[in-house]
C-alpha cells in the first residue's frame, strides 16, 4: 500500500488502483508499489483475479516523461509487465480516459482490457521522438495485427474504444459503472477456471502477416518521416515482432528505445511537449476567468471564415458579421464548402457538419454583436480600418466583452487606445488556414486585463489551439523573426545562390519548404504591399511583382508552375533577372553552399529570438520554440530555434554572426547581448526578460 497505489478486494477480485494525478504517469513512486502489490497478489490465494484501474480523470497516460534522460530507478515498467505475465489468475485493465504509451503497454501485459465508451488507446511515443519501450511494438501486433499496429505506432494517434474493440485490442466496452462491470467480468473469467494465454504467446495474428505488404506500408511511412528517426525505429521494431521470436524482438525494441531516448531528436520533442504546456501558463492565470458563451467574428473573408470555423469546431455559437449581404453569403458558402470537403474525406460526419453550421448566425448589423462575450475582428490589415471597426464595436459590445484584433503586424496598443475599454482589448494572431493551424499568438497589450488574457488562453486550448502570449512589437514573435530569417534572402541570390538552392538547404534541414517556395505559396504581392506601406524595397522581388509574378496563383513567381501545378520548376527568366540585378549592383556572383545559406538565415533567426527574449516580448525561450514549430514549420526534431541554438553551440553562432557582421555591416548579424549571455551560461533562463 502507498499513497499512489492501493489494493482493495471486491468479492475476491483484487482491485489495484493507481492514483498519481494529474494523468497517472508511471513514475518511480508508482512503479515500486505497483510491482510489490502485483507480486503479493500473484501468490495470494484470496485473490481470484486482479483488476488494474486508475483514480482520477484517466487511466495511465504513459511513462513519466520527466524521468527520461535521468538514471532509471528499478523496477522499470518492463519488469512490471513481465511480472504480470507470470500471473496465472485472470488480470484485467479497466480503462477510462486515455491509456497511452506505457499505460497501454501495462494494459497489454494483462490478459484482458475493458473500457468505457469514452476511452482512447494509443502509443504516442513517436511524438516524443521515441518508440514504445515497454513491449508495445511486440505485443500490440499480436492483438491487432502487424499492419494496424504499424499505423497506430508510427502515427501515434490514439483510437477510440469502439475502434479498439473492432481491432481486438479491447475485450469489452462497458456502459455504466466501469469498475463494477470490470470486477464482474474478472470474476466471471476466474470462475471459468481456464489458463488464459498472455499476449506475448498469442502468435496467430502475426503468422497471418503479409510481409511484402508490410514492407511496402513501412516504406511509405519512411518517406513521410522527413529526417525523423523515431518513425523508422517504430517500423523496424514492429517488423522485428513479425520476424523474430518474442524475447529477441523485445530486446531489440529496448536497444532502439535506449538509442532514441538519449538522442537529440527525442530531447527536442520532449522539450516541445513541456514547452507547449508551459506556454499556456501565464502569470495571473489564477484570476477568475470571464464566461465565454458566444463569439462574434467581424469579417467573413479567408481569415474571418477560418477563425469562425475554429470556434464552431470547438462548439461555440458564432455571430459572423460582414458589411453587406454579398460578402457574407460568399463567406458562409466557403465555410459550408470547407465542411463538405471534410465530409467527403471522411474526417467529419454529415451530422457533425450540420451541427457546426447550426452554430452560425449571420449578420450585417453591429447591434447583433451585443450578446457576444468575445468579439474578434478579422478585417483588412489597415490601422484606420481597424480603428473604425472597433469604434463601432465599442458602441454595441456588452460591458466585459473581450475585444480582439486579428492583426499580424499592427500596434495593438494603438488600436486599444482608440476604444473606451483598453483593458478588454488584446490581439489574437491566428495563422492561415485558421481552422487548421494550431498556433495562436495572443498579444498582450499594455493595458490588457489579466483576466481577459487568462480567459482567451484557456479558450484557445479549448478550441484545440496552442496559445503563446506575446508582447506588442512589429510582427510579434513569429513574423518579426521571419523578417530576420529572410533579411539575407535576396543577398544570397545576388551573390550567386539560385532560389532552388536556398530552398533545398531549407528542406534538407527539415523545413517543409524553403522561403522562396513559401513566398510563391503565400503570394508575393502580400509582402510587396507590406514593403510599399513601410517604404521598403527588394530589388528582385519588387521586379517580379511588377511583372505580375505573384507566385502560384499567377503560375509564375520565384518559380514557374506549369498549367496550375503546385510543383515548382526553376525558371531561367528569374535566374537571368537575378544575374542582371547583381551586375547592375556590381555584386560578383560565386558558389554558395548550404552551410552558408543556413548560417545567414537561421543564425539571424536565433539572434532575433534572443532580442525578443531580452525585450520581454516572449516570456520564455521555449515560447519562441512553440511559435516556430507550430506556426512556421521549424523541424520538430530540432526543437525550435532557441533549443536548436543550444544544440548548435551558441558560441559558434555568435562567432559566425560576428564574422558576417564584419563582412556586411548589416545589423541583422549583430549578436544580441542575450545571445552572448546564452553562449556563456548555456541557459536562456539566465537572460533578463524585459
Ligand atoms: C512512454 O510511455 C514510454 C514507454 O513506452 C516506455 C517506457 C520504458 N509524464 O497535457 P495536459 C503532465 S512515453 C509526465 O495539460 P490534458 C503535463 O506536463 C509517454 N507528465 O492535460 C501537465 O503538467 P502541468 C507516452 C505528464 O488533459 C499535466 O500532466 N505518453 C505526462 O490536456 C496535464 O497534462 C504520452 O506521450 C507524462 N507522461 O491531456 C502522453 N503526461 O500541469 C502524454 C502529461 O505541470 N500526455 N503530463 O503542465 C498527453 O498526451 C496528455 O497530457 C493527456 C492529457 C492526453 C494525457
Amino acid at each position: 500500500m502507498s499513497n499512489f497505489v492501493s489494493v482493495a478486494s471486491d468479492n475476491g477480485v483484487a482491485v489495484v488502483t493507481i492514483d498519481n494525478p494529474p494523468v497517472n504517469a508511471l513514475s518511480f513512486h508508482v512503479r515500486k508499489p505497483l510491482y510489490e502489490a502485483l507480486a503479493a497478489l500473484r501468490d495470494d490465494p484470496a485473490a481470484k483475479a486482479i483488476v488494474i484501474a486508475c483514480a482520477g480523470r484517466t487511466f495511465v497516460a504513459g511513462a513519466d516523461i520527466t524521468e527520461f534522460g535521468k538514471p532509471l530507478e528499478q523496477p522499470e515498467l518492463r519488469a512490471i509487465i513481465a511480472l504480470l505475465e507470470t500471473i496465472a489468475k485472470p488480470t484485467v485493465a479497466a480503462i477510462h480516459g486515455t491509456a497511452l504509451g506505457g499505460g497501454l503497454e501495462l494494459a497489454l501485459g494483462c490478459h484482458f482490457r475493458v473500457t468505457d465508451h469514452g476511452a482512447k488507446l494509443g502509443l504516442p511515443e513517436v511524438k516524443l521522438g521515441l518508440l514504445p519501450g515497454g513491449g508495445g511494438t511486440v505485443r500490440l501486433p499480436r492483438l491487432v495485427g502487424a499492419a494496424k499496429a504499424l499505423g497506430m505506432i508510427v502515427s501515434g494517434t490514439p483510437i477510440s474504444a469502439s475502434e479498439a474493440k473492432t481491432a481486438s485490442l479491447v475485450d469489452s466496452v462497458f456502459d455504466g459503472d466501469l469498475l463494477a462491470q470490470t470486477v464482474r467480468f474478472a470474476s466471471e473469467m476466474a470462475s471459468r477456471g481456464e489458463a488464459f494465454v498472455p499476449v506475448r504467446d498469442r502468435n496467430n495474428r502475426l503468422a497471418e502477416t503479409d510481409l511484402a505488404a508490410f514492407d511496402a506500408q513501412a516504406a511509405d511511412l519512411a518517406r513521410k518521416a522527413r529526417g525523423l528517426e523515431a518513425p523508422l525505429a517504430c517500423a523496424e521494431a514492429v517488423r522485428n515482432a513479425i520476424t523474430l521470436p518474442f524475447d529477441a524482438a523485445l530486446a531489440a525494441e529496448r536497444q532502439l528505445f535506449l538509442k532514441l531516448v538519449s538522442g537529440d531528436q527525442s530531447r527536442a520533442q520532449r522539450h516541445l511537449f513541456f514547452a507547449e504546456r508551459e506556454a499556456a501558463k501565464i502569470p495571473g492565470k489564477d484570476v477568475q476567468k470571464r464566461k465565454i458563451a458566444r463569439v462574434g467574428i467581424i469579417g467573413a473573408g479567408t481569415m474571418g471564415g477560418g477563425i469562425a470555423m475554429a470556434f464552431a469546431n470547438g462548439g461555440f455559437p458564432v455571430t459572423l458579421l460582414e458589411t453587406s449581404a454579398e460578402p457574407l453569403q460568399r463567406g458562409l458558402a466557403t465555410i459550408e464548402k470547407n465542411y463538405a470537403v471534410s465530409v467527403s474525406r471522411g474526417s467529419l460526419t454529415e451530422e457533425a457538419k450540420q451541427k457546426r453550421l447550426g452554430l452560425f448566425k449571420a449578420s450585417t448589423d453591429y447591434a447583433d454583436l451585443a450578446d457576444c462575450d468575445l468579439i474578434v475582428e478579422a478585417v483588412f490589415e489597415d490601422m484606420a480600418v481597424k480603428k473604425e471597426v472597433f469604434g463601432k464595436v465599442d458602441g454595441v459590445a456588452r460591458p466585459g466583452a473581450i475585444l480582439a484584433t486579428n492583426t499580424s503586424y499592427l500596434d495593438v496598443n494603438e488600436i486599444a487606445a482608440s476604444t473606451s475599454r483598453p483593458r478588454d482589448m488584446l490581439g489574437l494572431h491566428f495563422f492561415s488556414p485558421a481552422n487548421i493551424m494550431k498556433l495562436l499568438e495572443i498579444v498582450r497589450a499594455e493595458k490588457t486585463a489579466p483576466d481577459a488574457l487568462a480567459t482567451v488562453t484557456d479558450l484557445a486550448r479549448r478550441i484545440g489551439k496552442v496559445p503563446v502570449v506575446v508582447g506588442v512589437c512589429h510582427g510579434f514573435v513569429g513574423n518579426r523573426m521571419l523578417a530576420a530569417r529572410g533579411a539575407e534572402n535576396e543577398f544570397l541570390l545576388l551573390e550567386g545562390a539560385a532560389p532552388s538552392e536556398v530552398d533545398k538547404a531549407f528542406t534538407d534541414f527539415g523545413w517543409p519548404m524553403g522561403p522562396f517556395q513559401m513566398g510563391d505559396l503565400a503570394g508575393l504581392d502580400i509582402s510587396w504591399r507590406n514593403r510599399k506601406a513601410r517604404g521598403l524595397t527588394a530589388a528582385i522581388a519588387d521586379t517580379l511583382c511588377e511583372q505580375g509574378r505573384f507566385g502560384q496563383k499567377t503560375g509564375r513567381g520565384w518559380y514557374r508552375y506549369d498549367s496550375g501545378a503546385r510543383e515548382p520548376v526553376a525558371d531561367p527568366d528569374v535566374e537571368a533577372l537575378i544575374r542582371t540585378k547583381a551586375a547592375d549592383l556590381g555584386i560578383a556572383q560565386r558558389n554558395i553552399g548550404p552551410d552558408e545559406i543556413l548560417e545567414r538565415t537561421l543564425y539571424p533567426l536565433v539572434n532575433e529570438g534572443a532580442k525578443i527574449l531580452e525585450e520581454g516580448i516572449a516570456a520564455r525561450a521555449s515560447d519562441i520554440d512553440v511559435v516556430w514549430v507550430n506556426g512556421y514549420g521549424f523541424p520538430i526534431g530540432k526543437g525550435g530555434p532557441m533549443f536548436w541554438a543550444g544544440l548548435q553551440g551558441a558560441a559558434k553562432i555568435v562567432e559566425r554572426l560576428e564574422y558576417w557582421h564584419r563582412q556586411t555591416g548589416r545589423p541583422v548579424f549583430e549578436p544580441a547581448p542575450a545571445l552572448r549571455r546564452f553562449a556563456v551560461t548555456g541557459s536562456w533562463e539566465s537572460v533578463p526578460n524585459g
